[in-house]
């Protein structure tokens, strides 16, 4: 007998893994990421392709799948009474649950729609969801940005929804990585991987060479080494893998290891990196690392990273162990 979404949340909560409420809103969150997949699977059939004509806060064109995308998951989640607020990429403020419905004690963060450059050419993209706990005294108070600023070592849970050749659900809950495929006959998650971990060493690097030019010298050090083959300081062949959907590479690294990057450049100085800390960064940092990876800033352990705002960008590089700690050593 298949294990569906349910019976596992409902078995993690009954060995004290979960909360109710968590669970509750993993089952939301799930449900909300079909609807996501089944419009991307519409494409143009569904007259869902091409801009928005809007920007967003990332001063970024808004496909009309992301809005579509980040409504499905206000609308599925602003209801249940498990939050507080939500946050996402597309929207310049948090998310107040409105008045009419209960207050809960959670935060709900996502990217409704990671990779969106990638929707008209049909190139898998996902969404990425992250929820922390609100401050205890929230209850009694509005919510603010503030409470949003913690630490990804303080998620409660963090997963992905990746739409690719197969519709899958990634989550972790703080004790291990877990797989579910999509039974689109039964619209059911089914458990299809448990226990997923990273192998330590790789011999797959995953960075927009394109951006070369524009990288600090410890980074180019690195690559080229890495491009330098068996006759060069690394002493073995590398492949290379793009797909420009972080959903994509991450699940990539899940499945036979490797390691991504997205370094700071000079491209925007004042910038840290172009991906975000709190809806991409951390919730994929908690994946990887509960499967026996590593994620950095370059440097710093990306969990560690002390939030000061909701859209801060940051440096990413994550995958397998040993060889985030081989780049490390490019920048000591
Ligand atoms: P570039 C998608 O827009 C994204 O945020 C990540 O999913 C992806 O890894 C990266 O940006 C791609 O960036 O500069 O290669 O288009």
């Amino acid at each position: 007998m298949q294990k569906t979404l349910t019976q596992y949340l409902v078995e993690q909560q009954r060995h004290q893994q979960l909360s109710p409420d968590v669970r509750l809103l993993l089952e939301v969150v799930a449900r909300a990421c079909k609807t996501i997949g089944s419009a991307v699977g519409k494409g143009a059939l569904g007259g869902v392709l091409g801009s928005q004509g809007t920007e967003n806060v990332q001063g970024e064109t808004q496909k009309k799948l992301d809005v579509i995308s980040n409504d499905i998951l206000l609308k599925a989640n602003e209801w249940g009474g498990q939050l507080a607020a939500m946050a996402s990429e597309e929207m310049d403020t948090i998310y107040k649950i409105p008045q009419h419905y209960p207050q809960g004690k959670y935060l709900l963060l996502f990217d409704p729609l990671d990779g969106s450059s990638n929707i008209d050419v049909n190139v898998s993209i996902g969404t990425i969801f992250s929820i922390l706990k609100a401050p205890d005294d929230v209850m009694g108070r509005e919510v603010t940005e503030a409470d949003f600023m913690q630490p990804g070592r303080q998620q409660v849970a963090a997963g992905y929804a990746l739409y690719g050749p197969q519709t899958l659900l990634v989550l972790t809950l703080g004790n291990g990585v877990v797989c579910f495929t999509l039974d689109r006959e039964l619209g059911s998650w089914i458990l299809t991987q448990e226990n997923i971990r990273i192998p330590a060493e790789t011999k797959e690097f995953s960075i927009n060479m394109s951006n070369m030019r524009h990288w600090d010298t410890p980074v180019r050090q690195y690559i080229e080494d890495c491009l330098a083959g068996e006759t060069g300081p690394r002493g073995k062949n590398f492949n290379m893998r793009w797909v420009a959907s972080m959903v994509a590479e991450v699940h990539r690294i899940l499945q036979r290891g490797g390691i991504f990057l997205y370094p700071w450049d000079k491209r925007e100085p004042n910038k840290p990196g172009k991906l975000r800390l709190m809806y991409e960064a951390n919730p994929m940092s908690m994946i990887i690392e509960q499967a026996g990876g590593a994620a950095v800033d370059t440097v710093n352990r990306i969990l560690d990273i002390q939030p000061s705002q909701l859209h801060q960008r940051v440096s990413v590089v994550l995958g397998s162990k040993d060889e985030v700690e081989t780049f490390k050593k490019y920048f000591s």
